[in-house]
């Protein structure tokens, strides 16, 4: 069989649906998204599992069964979950790490997300980092997202995809965004602040490191950043609560998120919503430049001997 054209495409997580926003708003912004990329020029193309069956592209009933979470026996599905979720045949969501680790398969290099999960803020004691950290040093994804989840420990999730080896790109920024705001104090060493640069800096990185990914930080629009006090009073809230109710590992995300949807009366399901049309409209500009760059070749080029 004659190898498939690739086409500029763009991956989707589905645990942003699943387990990150409300129903049915989480339906209404997956078929936004795919508006979006298309418009932009690409294909989206949203993972999930079914049934046991590894999804690239939902159709809208499997998006509405994904979109409705636990109550519709959905589970989160990490990178290291793939597997087992296959042989015994169960329907999940994937998240940042499980999209990454399927997307090259599916033949896609770029993939918007809304934050990537990272470093908790009790990983001192909890060890609780997110798998999203060590998916992006092992498969060779561009993420765009609007930085890392305000609720983590933001200085020590830089740190350790550092570490790791993963670069981190700031979009027209200079400062890693903190999901609901575009600044967090924390400085980055590489700022762009065009699609044709953006593409460029992606294409010469996987000339050296072929299998490594890495995280586009693309802050909120202005007109939808959250009040820095009114998201960090309830970012301090729902982590309490978190604690108090003995929530940890796999639920604790979900959680925060639920907790902090209730806290700002859905302020912050609408900031989630607008950041992650904003990084799909990036992501999908991303791949069609990158496209351009390595049409079908997919191969490394190594250093050259004189
Ligand atoms: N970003 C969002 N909403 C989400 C997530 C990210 O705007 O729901 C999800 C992603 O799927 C990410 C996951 O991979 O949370 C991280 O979960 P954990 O901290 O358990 O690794
Ligand atoms: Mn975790």
């Amino acid at each position: 069989m004659a190898k498939e054209k690739r086409r500029p495409g763009v991956a989707l997580e589905s645990t942003i649906y699943a387990f990150g926003l409300p129903y049915p708003k989480n339906v209404e912004l997956g078929w936004k998204l795919a508006r979006t990329i298309a418009a932009a020029g690409a294909e989206a193309k949203t993972f999930a599992v079914v049934d046991g069956e590894l999804r690239a592209g939902l159709t809208d009933g499997e998006l509405d069964r994904i979109a409705r979470g636990a109550e519709g026996g959905v589970v989160k599905l990490a990178a290291s979950d793939l597997g087992p979720a296959m042989a015994l045949g169960l329907t999940g969501a994937t998240t940042v790490s499980a999209t990454m680790a399927l997307a090259r398969g599916a033949g896609l290099r770029v993939f918007a997300t809304g934050g990537i999960g990272g470093v908790h803020r009790d990983a001192a004691e909890t060890f609780d980092e997110s798998q999203d950290l060590t998916a992006l040093a092992r498969y060779p994804v561009a993420v765009v997202s609007a930085g890392a989840k305000a609720v983590l420990d933001l200085p020590k999730t830089v740190e350790r995809l550092e570490t790791l080896g993963v670069p981190i790109v700031g979009y027209q920024t200079a400062e890693l965004p903190a999901f609901y705001t575009r600044t967090s104090g924390i400085k980055l060493a590489l700022t762009v602040n065009d699609v044709p640069t953006l593409a460029r800096v992606v294409h010469a990185h996987w000339r050296i490191h072929p299998h490594v990914g890495l995280l586009v930080a693309n802050p909120i629009p202005v007109e939808h950043a959250l009040p820095q006090a009114l998201i960090d009073d309830a970012i301090a809230r729902a982590i309490a609560d978190a604690k108090d109710a003995g929530v940890r590992g796999k639920a604790l995300t979900p959680f925060l998120l639920k907790r902090l949807a209730d806290i700002t009366e859905g302020k912050s399901v609408d900031a989630n919503i607008a950041l992650a049309e904003n990084n799909a409209r990036l992501a999908g500009e991303l791949a069609v430049a990158l496209h351009a760059l390595f049409g079908d070749d997919d191969g490394p080029h190594l250093v050259r001997s004189p």
